[in-house]
């Protein structure tokens, strides 16, 4: 079996079944029939892995499935690169792959560090959630020539900005990947790195080209880049975070805002996570990515704390509570429409 689709679907039987070397086989196997390992890589791991999302999303698999394939796909990328080792690299070009702060989906990062070793680069992986400061300290330690920064979640592009200034810093150009950028790369530009790319072929096949950067060619079409103003409202954002949440909750749930009361932790991790994705979307000045994020809420089958209803009257008192900050308070109108119709 060489088709990647079959390969996808037969490396899902085996996870969804929780068999490990059965998932090691199917790679191992697709190598041995002359597979590129770029492929099972990409093709049958990764493209798995964004089908096990869907169907955690779809509520037809519990977190825990979710965690037995991450499992796995990690024990996978780790089989092939030892059942069809890199070349050697090519000269001493070095890129440090690195996860944003606070973002703990590390297998993307991991793909595109595994991509980037067949393609002759030297790859020091830091790993989920590296804290900037930390990153400003191995840069100046080690020197890579490239960083590149993954994040599959749009809440995590404060930190973004960060890393990007702390590679700054140091001359190191930045590149940027994953979800978290935007489906066109757009907030990449907006949190001032050098260049983004969509996956991780086309990462390879950019540095190629130029190894050393800036990769964005042009100025971004709507202007500078994080303004003072959206810096403001999103540092009011991080600041009130812990009140927000308990008024939000208080909101819909009158019942948690006694004195010792707490708001269960389900609802507080969704409406933290709210709040987050407000806050990238102040910081980027972008309403969409708010707008994306409720149309997410109102998508997935799984339940969770907050609870579909509940969405709408969280928006009105936020953006009650946060009236001072025009910006939000206007992103919080406006999200109102993306919510679905409750059904009758
Ligand atoms: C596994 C998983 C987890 C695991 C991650 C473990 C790990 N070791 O990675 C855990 C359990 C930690 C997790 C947690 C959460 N997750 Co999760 N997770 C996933 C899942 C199912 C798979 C991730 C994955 O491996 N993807 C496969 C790869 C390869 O992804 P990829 O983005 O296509 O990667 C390519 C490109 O993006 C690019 N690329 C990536 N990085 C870079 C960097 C550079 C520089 C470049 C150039 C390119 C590049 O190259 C890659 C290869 O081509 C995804 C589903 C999905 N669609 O990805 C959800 C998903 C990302 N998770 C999601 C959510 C909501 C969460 C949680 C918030 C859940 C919760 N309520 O707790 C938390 C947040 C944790 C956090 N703060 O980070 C949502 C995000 C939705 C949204 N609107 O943002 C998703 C999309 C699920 C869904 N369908 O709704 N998750």
């Amino acid at each position: 079996m060489t088709s990647p689709d079959a390969l996808r679907v037969a490396y899902l039987e085996r996870v969804a079944v929780s068999d490990e070397a059965g998932a090691i086989a199917v790679a191992a196997d697709a190598l041995d029939a002359g597979v590129d390992p770029e492929v099972v890589l990409l093709d049958v791991v990764a493209a798995a892995q964004r089908e096990v999302g869907e169907r955690w999303a779809a509520g037809e698999w519990t977190v825990v499935q979710e965690h037995v394939a991450t499992h796995i796909s990690e024990r996978v990328v780790a089989a092939v690169a030892r059942h069809a080792p890199a070349p050697p690299p090519t000269g001493s070009d070095t890129v440090a792959v690195a996860c944003l702060d606070g973002e703990w989906h590390g297998l993307p990062a991991r793909l595109l560090a595994e991509v980037l070793t067949r393609h002759g680069w030297r790859v020091e992986f830091l790993g989920a959630s590296v804290p900037a400061a930390q990153l400003a300290t191995h840069v100046h330690r080690a020197g890579p020539d490239v960083v590149a920064i993954s994040s599959s979640l749009a809440s995590r592009l404060p930190a973004a900005r960060r890393m990007v200034e702390a590679c700054r810093a140091t001359g190191t150009p930045v590149l940027a990947g994953g979800p978290a950028f935007g489906e066109d790369g757009r907030w990449a530009r907006a949190v001032g790195a050098d260049g983004w790319a969509p996956d991780a072929r086309a990462a390879a096949a950019m540095l190629a080209a130029d190894p050393e950067g800036p990769w964005f060619t042009e100025e971004p079409a709507d202007g500078t880049p994080v303004d003072r103003a959206a810096r403001e409202e999103q540092a009011v954002l991080h600041a009130r975070r812990a009140e927000l949440v308990r008024h939000a909750a208080a909101a819909v749930r009158p019942a948690v805002d006694g004195p010792g009361d707490g708001v269960p932790d389900e609802l507080a991790d969704d409406l933290g996570h709210l709040v987050d994705f407000l806050a990238a979307a102040v910081f980027v000045d972008d309403p969409s990515l708010f707008d994306g994020f409720v149309r997410w809420v109102g998508s997935v089958a799984i339940p969770t704390g907050l609870r579909l209803d509940e969405v709408g009257p969280v928006l009105d008192a936020l953006a009650a509570a946060l009236a001072d900050s025009p910006r939000t308070a206007a992103l919080l109108r406006g999200a109102h429409g993306g919510l679905p119709t409750p059904v009758a």
